[in-house]
Formats: C-alpha cells, sequence, structure tokens
C-alpha cells in the first residue's frame, strides 16, 4: 500500500509515521519548503515525545519522504488546519480542506481510498468534499472510497494514542466506511467503528465540546467560589467523591487548536440552538481576564510591580502556543501596563511581538509576583529558597494547581485567593 499525506502538521506527521514504521510506503506533502527539507533529514519541526525516533528509522529505512506536491497513491490522508472564520459565529474555514482536494484530484485513480483526518463542519464530507470528487467524474462507493476518520489523539502522547485509541471511520456509503477501516487496520490496535460521515463529524466534535463545556463548568464555578470566599479545589475534589461525578480543573482558559476551536463549527450551524455551547466557549474566552484582574490585585500595592510569569504554552510540556491562555493573561497584563517577564522551558522563541522570553532567573528578579499559567512538569517543584531570595514579594499564584505548599514562598491558588 502506497499512502500520501497532505499536511504534515501535528496529526499528519505523526499518522504518516506510524503507517510507515508498520510497512506503508508514505509519501508526505506539505506546503512549506523548509518544513519538507528538514523531514527528509530525519528532523521534525514539532515537539511530540518520541516521534522524532520514528521518523529518523522510516526516513533511513525509505519508508518515508516528503515532498511539496501530491502524487498517485492508493490512499490520500488530508490532514490539513481547519482554523476558525472571522465571521459572527467563528464558523470552520474549509479553504485548506478544499485546496488538498484540488490538488489531489489530478492523482486521483478508481480504487483509492480518500481519508478526511481535519476536524470539519457537520456535513462538510457531504455537503463540500462529495461535490468536487464527483465533478471529476468518479462514482463515490464504487470508483473511490471517501471517508471522514477524526483523529482523537492527545498532543504529549500521539504516539501512543494512535495506535491504542479507537477510531471512527464515517464513510460517504458503507463501501467507504469499510474501504476506510481497513486502512487503519494495518495499526491501529483500538476498535474501529463504522458509521456515516455527518455522524464521525459530530461525534468528533461533541468530543472536544463535551471537555470545553465541562472546563467551563468548573472556570464559572471557580468565579463563584472565589465571590462566596469558599474554596473550590476542596469542593471539586469532594463532589468528585460522588460515583457520577467528574468536575474538570480550572485554569487560565482554554487553548490549544481543538477545545478553543471546534465548539464553535457546531454553534455556527445551529446557532440558536447551541446556546450551552457558545455559553461555555464565552466563559473560557473572559478566564484569562478574571487571571489578570486577579494577579494584578495581587501586586496593586507595590511601587512599580513586576509578574514573573511560568508559561506561554496552551497545556503542560508541549511547545505549541496556538490559541494559549497564558498568552491571552500575558497580553491584559501588559495591557495594564504591568512589568511581565515571561519564561517557559519549553519554547524558544514567543510568537507575539510584544513580550520576550527570558530565562527564570532573569524573570523572578525583583518579581512581586510569580504566575504559573503552565502544567509544565518542571514547576511542579520549585525550589522556594530561590525563589525568595530573588523575588522582591515571596508570592506565588498558581493558577494549574500543581504547586505545593512553599516553606519561604506564600502559594495562592484559585482554592484560597479569596484570603490575600
Ligand atoms: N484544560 C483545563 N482543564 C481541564 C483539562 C484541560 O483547563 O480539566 C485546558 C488545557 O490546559 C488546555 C485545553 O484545556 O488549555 C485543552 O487541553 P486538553 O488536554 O483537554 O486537549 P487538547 O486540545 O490537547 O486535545 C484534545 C483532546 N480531546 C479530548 O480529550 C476530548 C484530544 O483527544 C483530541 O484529539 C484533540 O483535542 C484534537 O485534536 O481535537
Amino acid at each position: 500500500m502506497k499512502l500520501c499525506t497532505i499536511g504534515l502538521g501535528y496529526i499528519g506527521l505523526p499518522s504518516s509515521a506510524m503507517f510507515a514504521d508498520h510497512g506503508t510506503e508514505v509519501v508526505g506533502v506539505d506546503i512549506d519548503p523548509q518544513i519538507v527539507n528538514l523531514l527528509n533529514t530525519g528532523t521534525i519541526h514539532i515537539e511530540e515525545p518520541g516521534l522524532e525516533d520514528v521518523i529518523k528509522r522510516v526516513v533511513a529505512n525509505g519508508k518515508f519522504r516528503a515532498t511539496l506536491t501530491p502524487e498517485r497513491a492508493d490512499v490520500f490522508l488530508i490532514a490539513v488546519p481547519t482554523p476558525n472564520l472571522n465571521d459572527t459565529y467563528k464558523s470552520c474555514d474549509l479553504k485548506y480542506v478544499i485546496s488538498a482536494v484540488n490538488n489531489m484530484l489530478p492523482f486521483l485513480e478508481k480504487g483509492n481510498v480518500v481519508i478526511v483526518e481535519s476536524t470539519i463542519a457537520p456535513r462538510t464530507m457531504d455537503d463540500h468534499v462529495r461535490p468536487l470528487i464527483e465533478a471529476a467524474g468518479f462514482t463515490i462507493g464504487e470508483d473511490i472510497y471517501v471517508v471522514h476518520c477524526p483523529e482523537r489523539v492527545l498532543p504529549g502522547q500521539i504516539l501512543h494514542e494512535l495506535i491504542h485509541n479507537n477510531r471512527i471511520v464515517g464513510g460517504l456509503t458503507p463501501a467507504c466506511a469499510e474501504a476506510g477501516a481497513a486502512v487503519y487496520e494495518t495499526f491501529v490496535q483500538g476498535e474501529i467503528v463504522r458509521t456515516d460521515a455527518k455522524t464521525a463529524e459530530m461525534s468528533k466534535l461533541m468530543e472536544n465540546t463535551f471537555r470545553d463545556v465541562n472546563i467551563a463548568l468548573a472556570n464559572e464555578l471557580t468565579q463563584v467560589c472565589h465571590q462566596l470566599e469558599i474554596n473550590v479545589l476542596d469542593v471539586i475534589e469532594m463532589a468528585n467523591m460522588h460515583p457520577r461525578v467528574n468536575l474538570h480543573h480550572p485554569g487560565p482558559g482554554v487553548g490549544g487548536h481543538c477545545l478553543a476551536v471546534d465548539p464553535y463549527f457546531i454553534v455556527a450551524k445551529a446557532p440558536s440552538l447551541a446556546r450551552i455551547i457558545h455559553t461555555a466557549r464565552q466563559t473560557n474566552v473572559q478566564m484569562p481576564q478574571f487571571v489578570a484582574e486577579q494577579a494584578a490585585r495581587l501586586v496593586g500595592s507595590r511601587v512599580r510591580p513586576k509578574i514573573a510569569v511560568f508559561g506561554v504554552t496552551y497545556k503542560g510540556n508541549v511547545d505549541d502556543m496556538r490559541e494559549s491562555p497564558a498568552v491571552e493573561v500575558i497580553e491584559q497584563l501588559l495591557d495594564r501596563g504591568l512589568d511581565v517577564a515571561v519564561c517557559d522551558p519549553h519554547v524558544e522563541r514567543s510568537i507575539s511581538t510584544r513580550f520576550e522570553l527570558v530565562d527564570e532567573l532573569e524573570a523572578i528578579q525583583g518579581a512581586d509576583l510569580a504566575l504559573v499559567l503552565v502544567d509544565h512538569d518542571e514547576f511542579k517543584q520549585f525550589d522556594s529558597r530561590r525563589l525568595a531570595n530573588y523575588m522582591r514579594t515571596p508570592l506565588l499564584f498558581d493558577t494549574k494547581g500543581i504547586v505545593n505548599e512553599l516553606d519561604a514562598v506564600k502559594v495562592l491558588n484559585f482554592g484560597n485567593l479569596h484570603t490575600h
């Protein structure tokens, strides 16, 4: 089997690596020549544990190579971004998916399987992809097998989850679903469930929406408890002792290219009905403002206060800053005219033009508050003497609930913020 992957990002690259490592001949296509060149030397452009080792192996044994244009293959796998459009409800921008399908069409032959893994709005396969392939003269389900197989892997543990997660394969016809499932059987050990395309699209969106709504509930509860002077972390721990309750963790907001993006695709398709989903998004979007307000309050009495921020990525142990709530908190602190110094051991250079990253020592020097915005492993153990020695005020605000009590530094979190 030969597979042509279009889009070598966070999903296309690890998926290509898995197929190649299980014997499939893979050619990966990306529009960025730098990424293509880098990959062909066995070096990767994203942070994902274990991935570079696999890429090195499959480049060396000739099972994987990267290139700039699609070519003939048995299977085409589209894994390009689907950002939000800048319209009222931030609907799904299909331009990269449409362009990937159009770029692939000249190479499509009878018997091929076309897989879209990109997260897409409900009905995209039926209303947008199907017409393009039919217009090229193919009968779907007879000549060409077209499926949506949403990716569901968690950044940070992609390689494990690619193999062990269950997969949903939604075909435009039952024969399509069958052909798509056979492709994944080459390496997937989880269950492969066959369904239709629109069910697969909506299931994927609802997984991330479920999480977003539940985090919004935790974030709303945090603000309610803060006002009522109740320890929210204790409340969550105790409520979760009930066998059917699973409150999520509050935080500085919700980021990444999935949870902060996908729920809008549902809202945009049915705005007057998807009210809980929309409100949850608004609650999570507003969370950085609450954090910035609290941080500003904590340093309010100091002359020319300085805040040392720990973490800019959208979550712990990744280098990805897309939709990061930490960036939003920092921007809001800067808007308030505060002196902010940011450090993050997982990021080399900031994408924001408004602040630079410094090393930890420079960040804490003379600081009045250490503000933890990301749960990187490195931030779980602070040297409290070192913090106390270099900071002007030994105070830490941990928005992720990961820092234990420190002897020389006062640690605040969402649970005890109201006490200070
Ligand atoms: N977060 C909280 N509280 C929590 C859990 C997460 O504030 O209790 C925040 C994180 O800090 C982060 C955001 O939510 O800012 C998203 O992080 P995440 O770890 O929940 O999810 P992602 O975006 O890294 O990956 C999700 C996963 N979806 C689900 O768990 C349902 C993954 O399986 C999907 O493949 C991925 O989205 C995707 O690509 O859609």
